[in-house]
C-alpha cells in the first residue's frame, strides 16, 4: 500500500524522538472482531432509530427498549475478541507510552482486552451502569433492568454512555491537550459524530500532521493530509509497525 508506507515516512518525520501522537478510533476498529457498526450494511442504525435507543428522551420514553437494547450489544460483546489492529494500538502504547493519547469512540472494552491502559472513553462504556439521580458509576457486565436500583440511593441505573445531545467526557482537559499532538490519527470513525468528527480540522488548525485508515472514505477525509484505506486489521499493524522501526 503504497499511500501508507508514505503516511507512515510522514508521521516519522512528525514524530522524531519525543513527539506525540493522538489517535481517535471509531466503531471501524471493532468491526473485523463482529461489533456491528453504526452505519454500514447491518448497522445498529438500521434496526433502531437514533432517537428511540441513544437519546435521554428516548430512555425517559421507553426506558425497557434502551435497555434492552444496550443489553444486546453488551451480551455479543462477551462473544468477540480484540483484533489485530488493537493488539497493534496496545503496542504502540507499549512503545511511546505517554507519548500516545488514545481517545475512543467505541463504548466496548476491547482496547482493554488488547492491552491498551489508558484509554479516554468519550462516549462512555458499555460494561458500566450509571445511576439517573446520585450518577454513581458502577461496573455491569451483566444485563440492566427496570428493577435494577443503585446501590448507594435506590434511584434506576442506565447505561454509562453518553447518548446523543449529551455531553461527551474528557472535553475539558484530557482532549484539547491530546490535540496538541504533534500528529492526530483517526481510524475506523465516519466523521460524522461530533465533536469527534471536528477533532481532524481542530488539529490540523494546529498545523498538526493528519493521517486518516479507513475502509472507505469519512466525512472528514477531505481535512487529512493522509488518507489511507483498507480494513483496521490490516492497515494498523502495518502501519504500527513502520513507526516502531525507527523509534530508538
Ligand atoms: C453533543 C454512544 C453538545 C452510544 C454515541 C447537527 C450537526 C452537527 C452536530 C449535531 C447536529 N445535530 C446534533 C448534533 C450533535 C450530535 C451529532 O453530532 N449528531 C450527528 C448524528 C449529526 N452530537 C451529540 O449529540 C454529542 N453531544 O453534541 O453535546 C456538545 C457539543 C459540543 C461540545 C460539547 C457538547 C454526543 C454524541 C455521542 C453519541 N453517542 N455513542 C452508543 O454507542 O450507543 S455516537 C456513536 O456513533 C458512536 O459512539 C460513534 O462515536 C458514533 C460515530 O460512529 P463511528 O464510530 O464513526 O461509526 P460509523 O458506523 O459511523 O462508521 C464506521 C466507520 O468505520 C465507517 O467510516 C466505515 O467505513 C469504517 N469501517 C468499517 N469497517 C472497517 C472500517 N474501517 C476500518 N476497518 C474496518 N474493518
Ligand atoms: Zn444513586
Amino acid at each position: 500500500m503504497q499511500s501508507l508506507d508514505e503516511a507512515a515516512r510522514a508521521v516519522r518525520g512528525a514524530l522524531g524522538s519525543r513527539g506525540r501522537l493522538t489517535v481517535l478510533t471509531g466503531a471501524g476498529m471493532s468491526a473485523e472482531s463482529g461489533v456491528a457498526t453504526f452505519r454500514g450494511a447491518g448497522g445498529l442504525w438500521e434496526k433502531h432509530r437514533l432517537e428511540d435507543v441513544a437519546t435521554p428522551e428516548g430512555f425517559l420514553r421507553d426506558p425497557r427498549l434502551v435497555l434492552e437494547f444496550y443489553n444486546a450489544r453488551r451480551r455479543q460483546l462477551r462473544a468477540v475478541r480484540p483484533n489485530a489492529a488493537h493488539e497493534a494500538l496496545a503496542r504502540l502504547e507499549g512503545a511511546l507510552v505517554e507519548r500516545l493519547a488514545l481517545i475512543t469512540q467505541n463504548i466496548d472494552d476491547l482496547h482493554e482486552r488488547a492491552g491498551s491502559r489508558r484509554i479516554l472513553h468519550m462516549h462512555g462504556e458499555i460494561l458500566k451502569a450509571r445511576c439517573v439521580s446520585c450518577e454513581a458509576v458502577l461496573p455491569w457486565p451483566g444485563d440492566i433492568t427496570l428493577e435494577d436500583a443503585c446501590p448507594a440511593c435506590g434511584d434506576r441505573l442506565r447505561p454509562h454512555v453518553v447518548w446523543f445531545g449529551e455531553m461527551p467526557f474528557h472535553l475539558e482537559e484530557e482532549i484539547p491537550r491530546a490535540l496538541e499532538a504533534e500528529v492526530f490519527l483517526a481510524i475506523g470513525t465516519s466523521g460524522t459524530v461530533y465533536p469527534a468528527a471536528g477533532m481532524a480540522a481542530e488539529a490540523r488548525l494546529r498545523g498538526r500532521l493528519t493521517v486518516e485508515l479507513n475502509l472507505d472514505p469519512s466525512e472528514q477525509s477531505h481535512i487529512f493530509d493522509h488518507c489511507v484505506r483498507g480494513p483496521a486489521g490490516t492497515t494498523v499493524p502495518a502501519f504500527v509497525e513502520r513507526i516502531l522501526a525507527e523509534q530508538p
